[in-house]
């Protein structure tokens, strides 16, 4: 529990850090938080074990550092450093760590699960006690993909593991104005796999339900779809100032915050005493401070990196089929890739 709490906190603290070097103008692009959503990932990501594959929305930090990501690795992805995961050509958290069984969101919503089925699918083919655990916001759990990805997941029996995310908005839409369900967990009977509905600002309530969907997938019994109920607390993203939603909506999750809840109920039952969380806390701000110190004197990646790692190392001067020829009347005008036969082949 202690160490729940600490990936709990450390989820928080890493992204208001993201948030502070944002405002600061070394963040690289969007930033994407999940106040307010942090145990639904990080229980999910605690319930798995080595081996097994996760996929992230961009909302599930949390299961990410509960997997074993180094901080660091996400500061330097944010800040688009050129030791960065993605060598500096991504700025969230498009990337793939095989070694944590972590597999980079899809940015088209929907297409994850398509993608994990088939991660799990190799599980099985190699008879593998391996299993998948993927999310989804309700927003995209609505996409035509998604439902071809939770058909072919369910016939197929696959070992993996669903968790809806309903946390009330998918940008400014808001969730009960694209779908006549009431209960989220009722579009699994459409699929003939089990679902239930956790509160998702309970860590140990998710923890406990995906421990036992893990498990039953681990067991060859097949696809487990979970509801976590949340509340996205912030815009979609910090460009977004989520004017559309009504101001009492928010104040009623603030007093549900799963961070505080979780406290108070670690004190409350005389698991933790307020002096080990302060401590918690204070280990937690010292290694974000070192880690950004550090990050930030890093560089960005050299300008002859810019075309490596976009199309394959190997074939920089190969054609690329969707690149235009020449249009008629602007033959003399450079198209395509540089180094590409339709423009001018070893030049650049
Ligand atoms: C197919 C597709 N349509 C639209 C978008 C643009 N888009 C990105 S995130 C987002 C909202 C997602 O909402 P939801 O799935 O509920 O997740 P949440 O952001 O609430 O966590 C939208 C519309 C996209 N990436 N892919």
């Amino acid at each position: 529990m202690r160490a729940l709490y600490r990936c709990l906190w450390l989820t928080r603290a890493l992204e208001e850090r993201l948030e502070t070097i944002f405002k600061q103008g070394h963040v690289v692009g969007g930033l994407y938080r999940s106040l307010g959503q942090e145990a639904t990932a990080v229980g999910c990501g605690y319930a798995l074990a080595g081996g097994d594959w996760i996929a992230p929305s961009i909302r599930d930090l949390g299961a990410l550092l509960a997997r074993g990501l180094d901080p660091r690795e996400v500061l330097r992805q944010y800040t688009a450093r050129g030791s960065s995961l993605c060598a500096g050509k991504d700025n969230t958290n498009h990337f793939t760590v095989p070694e944590l069984g972590i597999l980079g969101p899809i940015s088209p919503l929907g297409t994850q699960l398509c993608v994990l089925n088939g991660v799990a699918l190799s599980f099985r083919t190699r008879r593998e006690p391996r299993v998948c655990l993927t999310f989804q916001g309700e927003g995209a759990s609505r996409t035509g993909t998604s439902h071809e990805g939770f058909a072919m997941a369910a016939a197929l029996n696959l070992p993996i593991v669903v968790v809806i995310e309903h946390n009330r908005w998918a940008f400014g839409t808001p969730s009960t104005a694209v779908a006549a369900v009431e209960q989220w967990a009722d579009v699994a009977g459409a699929y003939g796999v089990p679902a239930g509905t956790v509160d998702g600002n309970d860590v140990l309530q998710v923890y406990d339900a995906a421990t036992q969907a893990i498990a039953r997938a681990r067991a060859g019994d097949g696809m487990t779809i979970i509801v976590a109920e949340t509340y996205r607390m912030l815009g979609h993203a910090q460009h977004d100032a989520q004017k559309y939603v009504p101001e009492h909506e928010l104040g009623e999750w603030l007093d549900h915050d799963p961070i505080r809840s979780f406290a108070d109920y670690l004190l409350e039952f005389g698991f933790e005493s307020e002096s080990t969380l302060e401590d918690i806390r204070s280990e937690v701000a010292l290694e974000l401070d070192a880690a950004t110190d550090e990050i930030l004197a890093e560089g960005y990646p050299p300008a002859e990196e810019a075309r490596s790692r976009v199309y394959g190392d190997s074939a920089l001067d190969a054609d690329v089929p969707w690149t235009r020829g020449p249009e008629p009347g602007y033959e003399g005008l450079t198209s395509g890739r540089p180094g590409s036969p339709a423009s001018h082949r070893g030049g650049a």
